[in-house]
């Protein structure tokens, strides 16, 4: 983005001071973000909202001025800084939530300080203590009025939904692409029922519906720079209805791999996973449901097995969803994530074990 056009968009909101600089942020691989400072010392986040992907962006940001103000209340409640917890988001000079020019929306939020984000963590303790934040954030919107919500997505985890949009993908092939991934292709038919399980019991009520974060990857948490300590659960713009299996799913899925969802040959690291279950937990035995525990395990392999089809079918799509930043970024995504799930089927039976025994512990 231009110096100017970044200048003049910072300008439209109440921020302190006048932009000096800025530069990309993140990881992201739907909006566009960007950090900012002003000539008063002030640091902010601006994005631009991927309408391709978010079609109702004031409906997305009203969900996430309500949800915010409820985390920070709770978070007060508890004696914490809401200013490092949650994201605060700083208005427009009009009072709005968003500036829009021409088909574009942008933000603002306060940067959180003396903050860094990882796409692959240094330690099992730092994942245990996202575990303990990403829990934390469960109980903390347990509370949370459901009806208040609008899906910004919707059927985001509806893995039978997906799979329907995928086979119309393949039957389509729009690219000449599936012949050399038929391979991938089935890999994904074969397990049909392993996408499909957490869906169909939600739909008969065994499993029941919550305001969940539905985008809980690893650099979607900021940990204290000093401290290590996981602080601010981030990228709200998924919160909606949802399982909160998927949650604890995909943050195993990225966090406790042993590469980057672009890596060649990631496994699933055990000692990553029970730092984390154990921690997690620990915030949410209390309001989670039998067959909740009974499938914490399983959702893994689930969320992971849905990102390999999501990647796998933008790319015989033409790579039009996620930021791509090599040819077969996609591809090599897909291939990625299977892996990682044919090393979690391998393990299954341990982190089964695991979740066993760290519930053992707790009652
Ligand atoms: C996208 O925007 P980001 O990078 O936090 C995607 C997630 C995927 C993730 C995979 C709205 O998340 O669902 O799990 O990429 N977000 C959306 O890296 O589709
Ligand atoms: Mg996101």
């Amino acid at each position: 983005m231009d110096e100017i056009i970044m200048r003049a968009v910072a300008g439209q909101f109440a921020i302190d001071g006048e932009l000096t600089s800025f530069r990309r942020y993140g990881s992201g691989n739907v909006n566009s973000t960007f950090t900012f400072s002003t000539d008063r010392g002030k640091k902010y986040i601006l994005q631009r909202i991927n309408t391709n992907v978010f079609s109702k962006p004031y409906v997305l940001m009203r969900n996430i001025d309500s949800v915010t103000n409820y985390c920070r209340e709770s978070i007060l409640k508890n004696g914490g800084d809401p200013e490092r917890e949650t994201l605060t988001i700083v208005k427009t000079k009009e009072g709005k939530n968003l500036f829009r020019i021409r088909n574009e929306y942008y933000r603002v939020y306060n940067f959180v300080t003396d903050c860094e984000f990882f796409d692959q963590l240094e330690n099992a303790e730092m994942f245990g203590s996202a575990g303990t934040a990403f829990g934390r954030f469960a109980k903390m919107l347990d509370g949370y009025p459901i009806e208040e919500l609008d899906e910004t997505i919707p059927n985001f985890h509806n893995s039978k939904v997906r799979y329907r949009e995928f086979l119309k993908s393949v039957r389509r092939d729009p690219c000449g692409r599936v012949p050399d991934t038929l391979e991938l292709i089935n890999k994904i038919h074969a397990r049909f029922f392993d996408l499909t399980r957490i869906v169909d019991y939600m739909e008969v009520g065994l499993i029941p519906v919550r305001v969940t974060h539905n985008d809980t990857k690893i650099s979607n948490v900021l940990f204290d720079k000093e401290s290590h300590d996981a602080l601010c659960v981030i990228d709200l713009d998924t919160v909606m209805p949802g399982s909160i299996l998927f949650d604890f799913g995909d943050a195993i899925r990225s966090g406790a791999a042993t590469e980057p969802e672009d890596g060649t040959n990631p496994e699933i690291n055990l000692d990553y996973f029970w730092a984390f279950t154990k921690n997690y937990l620990k915030e949410t035995y209390g309001i989670l449901k039998p067959m909740e525990i009974k499938n914490l395990a399983f959702s893994c392999r689930t969320i992971t097995l849905e990102l390999a089809m999501r990647f796998l079918d933008d790319y015989l799509n033409g790579d039009t969803y996620f930021r791509c930043e090599f040819e077969d970024h996609n591809l090599v995504r897909a291939v990625n994530q299977l892996r990682l799930l044919e090393s979690m089927e391998k393990r299954f039976s341990e982190m089964e074990w695991a979740v066993e025994q760290i519930v053992n512990e707790l009652r």
